[in-house]
């Protein structure tokens, strides 16, 4: 039956979910003013019953997320030697795509910087059917079979007994467990470093993780890893930021995704494929099904193959994105899975796990999870059915319906008919054994900074498990990685002289590993640092005080605005801010609302203003935070003066080495003189898109 059309009117006034419409939506229906409820308040009792259902279960893992609407379409038809996957092969095709980041380990409402993997998942809506790619920031993946799953998301959740801590795999239970699995030892690595705090979910990299396959229509198949590759490069934050930012602003990655939306710079992703044969997957040192593994890029290069625009934020939360339901079983004709046994694993979980939130096998027909092509089947009833099937034939073979829903032998989803045969056996094979080589060649191909960077997590992580002996394992492990990770944390944790001794391993019933097989030694597409970034959807706050050179702020916030950027007027209060010049101008933050780590960059403008800034405890803490943070600082004029303040001792060191208008090593740039902003604009770009300057002098003594 049709609906009957809206009229305006039916639109301004409340009704209870029987269409009918409520005269009073503040008391319930008593018995005298001061008298108890009836129990004939059909329209309390329908409004207190909804709200009390709001919830469905919580993912149980990947529970905090959010999620854009996109399209993907392929740059030309030269996948068609590979795939028949519509989607993949015509250009002509826009695929519309539905695409939810999420944290793995927190609840739903905690914070998004915390160190952690994020899940990059898609829906791709394809003429053929839906199309999910659920994977992951990271490639490779802590175990190398679905069986260790339960236990691994058991010791890295709260500990069960006080439910502590949250969203962090900082505690004794997670590391127990990870030090008597050798084979997690790549993904740790991946795990302690930035890749692990992302500044944006535009700014990282997505990976299937599993080896998939590609079918052509002549039913050949080809091996592939898939990735996505950020546009506007990798970013990442800093520990010391991410811990801020959790208080802050706890909606940090959250927030990003949907303002870059809603003022049309939409993300940007490349789909790419490492492609290979079979034969040229058995000459790699390591096995292709073994999920703890990457195919190094040096090895078979990222062929970008199309595009993913992020370009319309949901209408909904709970509709859409916290509805939507992924599934790597969710393929079509040109796909196919592999043997992995942890994608095999998932094969099962994810459905399963959809029947446990929905309730209901009908969740396909929630409204962000239909395929955009007709759905045609004999599949009939359960709860909360939403289609109205017409006629009366609900089943196959038919004649009464002419035989519809028939099959479709040209068109349909075949399996690859790769051979399978085996004894039944539980076993890992010896070619999974080899837990080391990889996460070796991970530190190898890290930047100083970067490897900074993963020892400063090391000392936190181990720094608060409380068992001696599970931090004692731990580094051991690290060892076999790599003596220098070994030599460079064990001191922090007051450990002397690691060897590298894994005889506890023997109290394990975990798969031993073998010898390190590794022939890459460094890979250069696994460090961040060589990535090509840009200033797009970076966020530069310009410190003000009343008595500013308004005009300063101006030039400076157009020359922002002009690559993309945005800028935000910080001061001591909010509202109207008096300028020397008569600009009128606005504090969009003051000091108790926005904080330095919020931002990827600071400019103070010139003007008698500077004065206030300079006894203002806050704004000197935001500029040595700043500096601290490694993040581009930029003065004119009396603007200076700040960065020359005596407890900014560091700050003047590096604005000493500035020449004017120049972003010196250390990203600070400066100039005085009628045009100060225009002689910084262009440098002061480019050291936002350059992002972080590593170099900085005596930044441990900088007091934030
Ligand atoms: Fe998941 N995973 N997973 N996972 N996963 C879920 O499904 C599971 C794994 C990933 O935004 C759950 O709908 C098992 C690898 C993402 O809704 C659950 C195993 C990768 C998301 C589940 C893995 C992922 C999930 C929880 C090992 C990267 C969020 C809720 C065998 C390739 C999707 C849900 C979203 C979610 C099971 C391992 C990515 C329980 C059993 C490897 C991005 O079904």
């Amino acid at each position: 039956m049709a609906r009957q059309p809206l009229e305006r009117g039916d639109l301004e006034h409340l009704t209870t979910n029987q269409g009918v419409k409520v005269a009073n939506n503040q008391d319930q229906l008593t018995a005298g003013p001061r008298g108890g409820t009836l129990m004939e308040d059909f329209i309390f009792r329908e409004k207190m019953t909804h709200f009390d259902h709001e919830r469905i279960p919580e993912r149980v893992v990947h529970a905090r997320g959010s999620a854009a609407h996109g399209v993907f379409r392929v740059y030309d038809d030269s996948m068609r030697q590979y795939t028949k996957a519509r989607f993949l092969i015509d250009p002509r095709l826009e695929t519309p795509t539905f695409t939810r980041f999420s944290t793995v380990v927190g609840f739903r409402g905690s914070a998004d910087t915390v160190r952690d993997v994020r899940g990059f998942a898609t829906k791709f809506y394809t003429v053929e059917g839906n199309y999910d790619l659920v994977g992951n920031n990271i490639p490779v993946f802590f175990i190398q079979d679905g069986m260790k799953f339960p236990d691994l998301v058991h010791s890295i959740k709260p500990e069960p007994h006080h439910e502590m801590p949250q969203a962090s795999a900082a505690h004794d239970n997670f590391w127990d467990f990870i030090s008597l699995m050798p084979e997690a030892m790549h993904m740790i690595m991946w795990v302690l470093s930035d890749r692990a705090l992302p500044r944006s979910y535009a700014t990282m990299e997505g990976f299937g993780v599993h080896t998939f396959r590609l079918v052509n229509e002549a039913g050949n198949s080809t091996l592939c890893k898939i990735h996505w590759k950020p546009m506007e490069g990798l970013a990442s934050l800093l520990w010391d930021e991410t811990q801020k930012i959790a208080g802050k602003d706890p909606d940090f990655n959250r927030r990003d995704l949907w303002e870059r939306i809603e003022k049309g710079l939409f993300p940007e992703f490349e789909l790419g494929f490492q492609l290979f044969t079979e034969e040229e997957a058995a000459s790699f040192d390591f096995d292709v099904l073994d999920p703890t593994k990457i195919v190094p890029e040096e090895l078979v290069p990222v062929r970008r193959v199309g595009k993913m625009t992020l370009n319309r934020n949901p209408d909904n939360f709970f509709a859409e994105t916290e509805q939507v339901a992924f599934h790597p079983g969710h393929i079509v004709p040109g796909i196919d899975f592999t043997n992995d046994p942890l994608l095999q694993a998932r094969l099962f979980s994810y459905l399963d796990t959809q029947l446990n939130r929905f309730g209901s096998a009908n969740f396909a027909e929630v409204e962000i999870n239909r395929p955009r092509c007709p759905v045609f089947n004999n599949q009939r009833d359960g709860f909360m059915r939403m289609t109205v099937n017409k006629g009366r034939v609900n089943y196959e073979p038919n004649s009464l319906d002419e035989g519809c829903p028939r099959e479709d032998r040209h068109r349909g989803f075949v399996s690859l008919p790769e051979p399978q045969n085996g004894h039944k056996l539980r076993a890992r094979p010896e070619s999974f054994n080899d837990h080391f080589s990889q996460a070796e060649l991970f530190w190898n191909s890290q930047s100083e900074p970067e490897k900074d960077h993963l020892i400063e997590a090391i000392k936190f992580e181990l720094g608060k498990v409380e068992h001696p002996h599970i931090r004692e394992r731990m580094i051991q492990l690290f060892h076999n990685v790599s003596p220098e990770i070994a030599e460079r944390a064990a001191p922090h944790l007051g450990l002397t002289k690691p060897t590298g001794d894994l005889s506890h391993l023997s109290e394990s019933p975990a798969p031993k590993p073998g010898p390190k097989r590794g022939s890459v030694q460094s890979s250069p597409a696994l460090s961040q640092e060589a990535t090509r970034r840009s200033a797009r959807g970076r966020r530069v706050a310009i410190l003000v005080a009343d008595g500013v050179a308004g005009q300063e702020v101006e030039v400076m916030r157009r020359a922002l605005e002009r690559e993309e950027a945005s800028a935000k007027v910080v001061s001591i209060k909010s509202g109207p801010v008096a300028t020397t010049d008569g600009v009128e101008l606005v504090a969009d933050e003051n000091f108790s609302t926005a904080a330095s780590v919020i931002f990827d960059a600071t400019y103070v403008p010139g003007g008698s203003g500077v004065e206030s800034l300079l006894s203002s405890g806050d704004a000197l803490h935001w500029l040595n935070e700043t500096f601290k943070h490694c993040k581009p600082i930029c003065a004119t004029n009396e603007g200076i003066h700040l960065l020359e303040s005596a407890s900014l001792k560091n700050v003047q060191v590096a604005a000493e080495h500035a020449r004017a208008g120049h972003a010196n090593d250390h990203g600070v740039v400066t100039a005085r003189g009628e045009d100060a902003v225009q002689m910084v604009s262009e440098a002061f770009l480019t050291a936002l898109a350059a992002h972080r300057f590593w170099n900085r002098p005596m930044i441990d003594q900088v007091p934030a």
